[in-house]
């Protein structure tokens, strides 16, 4: 027998894909660059579906049917073209090599090229969900030529996550598509994780109520609009107790996030291309202010309100939080949506924003009911500009509002810090302001820089002669 598709690279996530695609009946070849992984894999997992134990890469093309497809899970970065110039000599014009690591999409752009001018078909695959999604179904976003996708597609849908039956696996677009959009689903999650731990933080200051109580609300949320795997594992995580201490596990972590490069990423491509992201952002940067203890500790005792109320706020609040937090993650989840529209414009990749919400309800980190309606919105006659344009967004956006308002306003009251709620309202409002104060920006960079300006009633640009009569001349 020859194997349907090989896995190289089997660490958890190569070799969780890899019994995944056993598991679904396909032979698979497999193989490590220790052999020890190969012989683990197989000696306790064997009995799940055919494998090929491979030990060099030349046994590994050869167990492979024509066209070859290879799928490398190894290390992002120089690992991953270490793996390529290793096996790309071995194949032939046809073969396919999907890399399904957290690869940097300009990355996966160059090896795509390289590798297109020998024939090869290399597929940049986003992959989420983890190690359980990989095991047993995750969100796969493969980018790469339609040709490689009518050869692969039906594999990746197999083994997939599926919700109402549709397979979480769907054609991004050329190159460095799938690894663009699994960066920004990234950055989405990050910001999602913020909001919801902002919430907890409000929460817990705000009612007083323990972590054990707390996980109650979650559960509560998780049954209504807000329903989603993140707020779900918020719960599991709140009602923990530690072991040694007997203290709530969420007491006893240290209290700085630590990061892999994915959101960060998304927010650097998101200034090139000038999309503002502000809620992603403000998740990166709130991750990074928990991690410099030099600064916290300097800062310590600063004066401001304690952060605690003296009088427990009620179910009243508990609302109000919890409806700021679902306004605020559709501002982060139009943002992240916009940046795709931006990506996909700036590369010519045509990338469909309604299937992407599609293939993100099931498998991923990020899967939500609410995914559902951002695939509703885009549904629409008339797409919408931005999700906040949304009929269904506006009228959530409308029923959130005083809420939302409510909280920033009492967190900065209370001195509890909530960048993401915060960012979020400001750019709801900016966008809803009839003007900004950019025209006072605009003046201020004629008047030091001689930058220029439009104005709103003639066309053309405009020059103060600011340190001359204070006369207009055209520019
Ligand atoms: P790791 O990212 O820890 O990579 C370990 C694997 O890379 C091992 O198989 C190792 O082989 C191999 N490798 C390295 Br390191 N350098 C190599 C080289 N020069 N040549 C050949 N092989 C090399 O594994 P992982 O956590 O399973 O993740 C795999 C990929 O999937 C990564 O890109 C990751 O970002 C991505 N990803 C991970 C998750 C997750 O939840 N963990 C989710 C989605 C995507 P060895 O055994 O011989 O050392």
């Amino acid at each position: 027998t020859q194997a349907q598709i090989g896995v190289t690279g089997l660490a958890v996530m190569g070799a969780n894909l890899a019994r995944n695609l056993a598991r679904h009946g396909h032979v698979v070849a497999v193989h490590n660059r220790s052999l020890s992984r190969t012989t683990k894999l197989v000696e306790e997992h064997g009995d799940e579906g055919t494998f090929l134990a491979c030990e060099t890469p030349e046994e590994f093309v050869a167990a492979l049917e024509r066209p070859r497809r290879v799928l490398i899970m190894v290390k992002a970065g120089a690992p991953t073209d270490a793996v390529i110039e290793e096996f790309a000599p071995l194949l032939e014009p046809g073969d396919m090599l999907v890399d399904g690591g957290n690869a940097h999409f300009l990355d996966t752009r160059r090896r795509e090229a390289a590798l297109r001018e020998r024939g090869i078909h290399f597929v940049g695959t986003g992959v989420s969900g983890g190690e359980e999604g990989a095991l047993l179904g995750p969100s796969i976003m493969p980018g790469g030529s339609k040709e490689s996708y009518a050869a692969l597609g039906p594999l990746l849908e197999d083994i997939s996550a599926k919700v109402d039956g549709v397979p979480c696996c769907t054609h991004i677009g050329p190159d460095g598509a799938g690894h663009f959009v699994k960066m920004v689903h990234n950055g989405i999650e990050y910001a999602d994780m913020q909001l919801i731990a902002e919430a907890y933080d409000l929460l817990r200051h705000g009612t007083g109520l323990d972590p054990a109580r707390l996980a109650d609300v979650f559960d509560e949320w998780n049954r209504g609009e807000l329903s989603s795997y993140l707020i779900e594992i918020t719960a599991e995580v709140l009602r923990q107790v530690d072991a040694s201490t007997g203290r709530p596990l969420v007491d006893v972590i240290a209290d700085r996030a630590e990061q892999k490069g994915t959101g960060r990423w998304t927010v650097q491509i998101a200034l090139d291309l000038g999309v503002p992201v502000s809620g992603i952002a403000e998740a990166v940067f709130a991750r990074s202010v928990s991690g410099h203890v030099e600064l916290r500790e300097a800062a310590r005792g600063l004066p401001g309100p304690s952060g605690v109320t003296d009088k427990a706020l009620g179910e009243e609040f508990v609302e109000d939080v919890r409806r700021a937090l679902y306004a605020s993650k559709i501002i982060a989840y139009a943002q992240g949506f916009d940046q795709i529209r931006a990506g996909s414009a700036e590369y010519g990749w045509d990338v469909d924003p309604g299937a992407l919400a599609t293939i993100w309800r099931g498998g991923c980190i990020i899967r939500a009911v609410f995914l559902d309606r951002i695939r509703e919105a885009y549904e629409e006659e008339t797409p919408p500009v931005t999700l906040l344009t949304a009929p269904l967004f506006v009228e959530a956006l409308g029923l959130a509002q005083d809420s939302w308002r409510r909280v920033v306003a009492k967190a900065a009251e209370l001195g509890i810090p909530v960048p993401g709620f915060s960012t979020a309202l400001a750019y709801y409002d900016s966008l809803r302001a009839e003007r900004l104060p950019a025209a006072l920006i605009q003046g201020q960079r004629d008047f030091f820089g001689a930058h220029t300006y439009r104005r709103t009633d003639r066309e053309g640009s405009f020059h103060t002669l600011w340190s001359g009569d204070r006369s207009e001349v055209g520019a």
